[in-house]
């Protein structure tokens, strides 16, 4: 890290000494304007970052830290399609595929616009297509039922936005198989009709294990439940890949492989073809409309200047309590039951990115990069691990999703809901004193000895930071923002932390062993040439399956 970082990171450590005696309730009693002052409005989306342990110096350091950071070149370096994945040599240009403007975007010298149309356009009419009958399967019925067969970047995306739209669908079912265990895909096609059923195969590399073992037992599925020859596999399977001549290999006609390029990062895919099972399930115009709430942030992320840019403070806070506060997580809690998915897909969009321990000069960082996230919806989560949060030992900064609008239109229910993301925003924030504690104690029927037993255990520190990210209602369009402030809030922290957000070599390790020890297991003979532990457990494992 250049020196003159290093200074500011010597300066944001002392500040956080000194905040560390300082008590956000009290913050806010001193200053009245502070949620206009930390808030910040983005078409249906207010961000409000006021209840967190900053001050106006803290944010003008973390401001200096990001344009120390070179960040504004960077961000320029990632829309313009130069190679920022610098071991893989690749662009990143998932911001291409949402390009709604009239400004084509070129990487290499090449127009990549068109193209990007043109393979939109093609799934998007296949998409329509199913959606109104017009594809039928090989018997000639409408297909009712898309299976999306694919993993990790090809699978995490569209699952997550199908759930959170699911209020938008229409009639056809989507249904999605990712894990390699053979219960995933057995449970999932057993109460399908082969003659209804459409199968997406979803890999850029159409080489994952995992994806094509399932990909397979569904072709094997499918010719033996409906006793059809091998022609009418192009009527009930479609591919979603870059590696268009495995595609074929596979036995998927030409029509249905839908393409895409190595600049589109697998957890940055859902805005290609990989959505193509959100595109069938929601309809085009819905879609469309997606894309159009990721360009809007981008737009937003390219051109606002740093205090006003929601990513770039998101990502700040996020480098301010992982890096000074020793916060080592940080939980996402949607009060959106359609959002169950999303911390899930968070994780992989954040923990595979920032994931990182070796800089961009191959040097081992000495400093924390991204942190743990974790959570899940509200309210269920306060009646969980809340308990931690509150009165743990543990630092853990939350972001909170709400939307002002439900969806089911009960909107007295939707006021329980809301009223409980206020309150924990609220608790966290003040926590509860001594003397307020000891004041309830006194008002009930304890005895002085008891109210002092207890009293400790009732206070709540208070002082935990927290974001809430409030939305008018969870529409396609906002869906879309809400996931490119994720996506641009990790590129941010990789710029600062100097790290590659883009390539993910650590899950290689594990699928090399895997493929050895698998070769293995089929020879089914006493293996030693592992440690005693992974030898123990391999023959146990021999020993005693059927
Ligand atoms: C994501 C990763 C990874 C990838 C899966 C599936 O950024 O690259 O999660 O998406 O391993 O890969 P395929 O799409 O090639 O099957």
């Amino acid at each position: 890290m250049k020196s003159s970082k290093i200074e500011i990171w010597e300066k944001l450590s002392n500040k956080k000494k000194e905040f560390e005696n300082k008590h956000l309730r009290n913050i806010f009693q001193n200053e009245p304007e502070r949620f206009k002052k930390y808030s910040i409005n983005f078409n249906d989306i207010l961000f409000d970052y006021s209840k967190n342990l900053i001050d106006d110096e803290i944010i003008n350091l973390l401001i200096e830290l990001a344009e120390k950071s070179d960040l504004k070149d960077s961000i320029e370096a990632m829309f313009s399609g130069k190679k920022i994945n610098f071991t893989e040599k690749r662009a990143v240009l998932h911001t291409a595929l949402r390009n709604l403007s009239s400004n084509n975007v070129y990487f290499e010298n090449y127009n990549i616009s068109n193209d990007v149309k043109l393979e939109l356009n093609k799934a998007l009419n296949f998409a329509e297509n199913i959606r109104n009958g017009v594809f039928k399967g090989f018997t000639g019925k409408n297909i009712t039922d898309v299976v999306n067969i694919g993993i990790g970047g090809s699978h995490l995306g569209p699952d997550m936005v199908c759930t959170a739209l699911s209020h938008y669908s229409g009639d056809v079912k989507v249904h999605f198989v990712s894990n390699v265990d053979p219960v995933d895909i057995s449970d999932k096609i057993k109460f399908l009709n082969p003659e209804t059923t459409l199968f997406l195969i979803a890999s850029k590399t159409f080489t994952t294990q995992e994806t094509m073992t399932n990909a397979n037992k569904a072709k094997q599925w499918f010719m033996s439940k409906s006793n059809a020859d091998t022609n009418s596999i192009a009527y009930h399977f479609a591919a979603l890949s870059t590696n268009i001549s495995a595609c074929k290999e596979f036995g998927i006609s030409e029509e249905n492989i839908f393409g895409f390029w190595d600049w589109v990062g697998g957890r940055y895919s859902l805005w290609s073809v990989i959505g193509l099972s959100i595109a069938i399930y929601i309809g085009t115009e819905n879609f469309k409309k997606l894309l159009n709430g990721a360009f809007l942030v981008d737009e937003h992320f390219r051109n606002q200047p740093f205090k006003q840019n929601i990513p770039i403070i998101m990502a700040l806070l996020g480098v301010w309590y992982n890096n000074f506060w020793n916060a080592n997580t940080y939980a996402v809690i949607p009060y959106d039951q359609y959002l169950i998915k999303f911390s899930e897909f968070l994780q992989q969009l954040d923990m595979e990115s920032n994931g990182k321990s070796i800089d961009k000069r191959g040097n081992k960082v000495n400093y924390s990069t991204g942190a743990v996230l974790w959570g899940t919806i509200g309210t269920n989560s306060q009646h969980s691990f809340f308990q931690l949060i509150h009165q743990g030992m543990q630092l853990i900064p939350i972001d909170f999703l709400v939307g002002i609008e439900n969806l089911s239109k009960n909107q007295s229910q939707h006021d329980i809901l809301i009223s409980n993301f206020f309150a924990q925003t609220e608790a966290l924030m003040k926590g509860k004193n001594r003397d307020e504690v000891r004041a309830e104690l006194e008002k009930s029927a304890l005895k002085e000895d008891e109210i002092k037993d207890l009293l400790p255990h009732k206070i709540f520190d208070g002082n935990k930071p927290t974001n809430s990210i409030m939305y008018k209602k969870l529409n396609p369009e906002t869906l879309g923002s809400l996931i490119a402030l994720y996506e641009h809030k990790v590129f941010v922290q990789g710029i600062i932390w100097e790290i590659n957000s883009f390539d993910q070599w650590g899950v290689e390790l594990g699928k090399q062993l895997a493929k050895g020890i698998l070769a293995e297991i089929k020879e089914n003979k006493t293996v030693t040439n592992h440690d005693s532990s992974t030898n123990g457990l391999i023959n146990h494992y021999l020993s005693n399956r059927k």
